[in-house]
């Protein structure tokens, strides 16, 4: 990247809309926008973060494109913190891509997958961690995850680590001094000063890494597959977690064939559930292939929903399914509960001891709450929502912290075992570099290249 140059892309999804927007960022963005613009009313420079309704030109024969609003804004207090300018046009995917090209002809260079964001980072705009929760955020599918994206956008998680690293930043001065000038009347930093400052960053660290798994259940969501033999009420099940008519639904038992796989909300956590053929013995070659794909869905799912029907008493195909569930994390739904119940909970439980039990109805949505609720406190193991704090979610920022903590506990067995202060320095400083990967400080080109392709072009 060279920040001399001026970057431009459509920052809009490109299609069919009501408007596209056209971006630039960098030290030409003015220049070029006035070569492509042409005001409506009055002359002169525009003015920063104004609108001005105009009409974009082409640059060599002078057609115009569309008519637009178009913005200057100066830098530094602009998204990248250069120069920006942007277009907006009406969105229709030729005319987006003509504005396009009238900037890049006029000087312009198309913009790599998330340049602008990076290059609000490498203008120390935003650190790494606030970088990465732009993408969090624009692919949050719960108001829970949109809430912990927007807390790490503002910083805080950067802020918290800073604050650590500073502390060991400090420490580590402290005893390369003492390194340094063995003889100089540097203060002497006892051996218990040094282990204690250790031991409360190793303890930051792990408050932190416990929010892992939480957090990466709201970011990421979860997997569950519903199980069941046939007619049950699996698809109707489905149905009426995700409110809407989605999967076919007969009294024919054998109705569902394929996995159908949806998105839900279950209390801010998105939770990816699949509705199967089920499983079962049959000869039927589709239903065969049916049954293993339900298997293999069964593999990978966090948590296994079975569906028994409630209005007949337990039957030997239920009971066949039982070692497969037995082994997993399960909820039992004891659906059509609007009938009259014919089915001994107690048959069930003995077999599935603490699983959690919940009498529904797909039919009326009776018990529905309910059930969200089960799957949310066995997703959550019984862990508080803390809605305040800090959730660590993203897995490079857990490996980063790991690695902290290991360089942090070998410096504290180095301290113990009262080696030499250079030892000590060195695990220090393996923390410290770890640290500074999470906000940007000391991260490789590699894995800032790995972090932005990650974004779209244009944002
Ligand atoms: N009374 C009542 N009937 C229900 C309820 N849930 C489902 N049914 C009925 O049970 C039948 C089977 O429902 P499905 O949702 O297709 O069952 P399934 O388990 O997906 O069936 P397969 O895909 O064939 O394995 C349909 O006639 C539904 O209307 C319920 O809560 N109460
Ligand atoms: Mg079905």
């Amino acid at each position: 990247m060279n920040p001399g140059d001026t970057i431009a892309a459509i920052s809009t999804p490109l299609g069919v809309g009501g408007i596209g927007i056209v971006r630039l960022s960098g030290p030409q963005a003015r220049e070029i926008l006035g070569k492509v613009f042409r005001r409506r009313r009055g002359k002169g420079p525009l003015l920063s973060h104004r609108f001005y309704l105009g009409e974009i030109i082409r640059p060599r024969d002078p057609a115009v494109i569309d008519e637009v609003l178009a913005s200057f804004m100066e830098k530094p207090h602009t998204y990248t913190r250069e120069d920006v300018a942007e277009i907006q046009a009406h969105s229709g995917v030729l005319v987006l891509r003509e504005i396009l090209d009238a900037v890049l002809q006029s000087g312009a260079r198309l913009a790599e997958p998330g340049e602008f964001t990076k290059r609000a980072f490498l203008n120390g705009r935003i650190d790494l961690t606030q970088a990465e929760a732009v993408i969090d955020l624009i692919q949050s599918k719960t108001r829970r995850s949109l809430e912990m994206a927007n807390l790490q956008r503002e910083g805080r998680l950067g802020m918290e680590i800073r604050r650590i690293r500073e502390d060991l930043l400090n420490l580590m001065a402290l005893l390369e001094a003492g390194i340094d000038f063995p003889e100089d009347e540097v203060p002497e930093l006892s051996g218990d000063e040094v282990n204690r400052r250790l031991q409360n960053a190793r303890e930051k660290l792990d408050t932190l890494l416990r929010t892992y798994d939480q957090g990466k259940i709201y970011r990421e969501g979860i997997s569950a597959v519903i199980i069941g033999r046939p007619n049950v009420g699996k698809s109707s099940l489905l149905n009426a977690l995700l409110r809407e008519d989605r999967a076919i639904v007969t009294p024919i038992p054998g109705t569902t064939r394929d996995v159908i796989e949806e998105v839900v909300n279950v209390r801010g956590i998105p939770l990816k559930i699949m509705d199967t053929a089920g499983l079962r013995h049959t000869h039927d070659q589709v239903e065969v292939e049916g049954v293993r794909r339900t298997r293999d869905r069964m593999a990978l799912a966090d948590l296994v929903i079975w569906v028994v029907d409630g209005s007949e008493p337990i039957t030997a195909q239920d009971l066949d399914i039982l070692p497969e569930v037995q082994p997993r994390r399960v909820v039992v739904a004891m659906n059509k509960n609007d009938l009259p119940r014919r089915l001994n909970p107690r048959d069930l439980g003995e077999h599935l001891p603490g699983a959690p039990l919940i009498p529904v109805s797909a039919l009326d949505h009776s018990g529905i709450d309910r059930l969200e609720e089960a799957i949310r406190d066995l997703v959550l193991d019984g862990r508080q929502d803390s809605s305040a704090e800090i959730l660590l979610s993203n897995l490079r920022h857990k490996q980063a912290l790991e690695r902290a903590r290991e360089g942090l506990e070998q410096a504290l067995e180095a301290s113990r075992a009262n080696l030499s202060v250079e030892f000590i320095s060195v695990d220090l400083g393996r923390a410290l570099q770890a640290l500074g990967e999470i906000v940007g400080e000391t991260t490789s080109e590699d894995i800032l290249e790995r972090i932005f392709s990650q974004f779209c072009i244009g944002k």
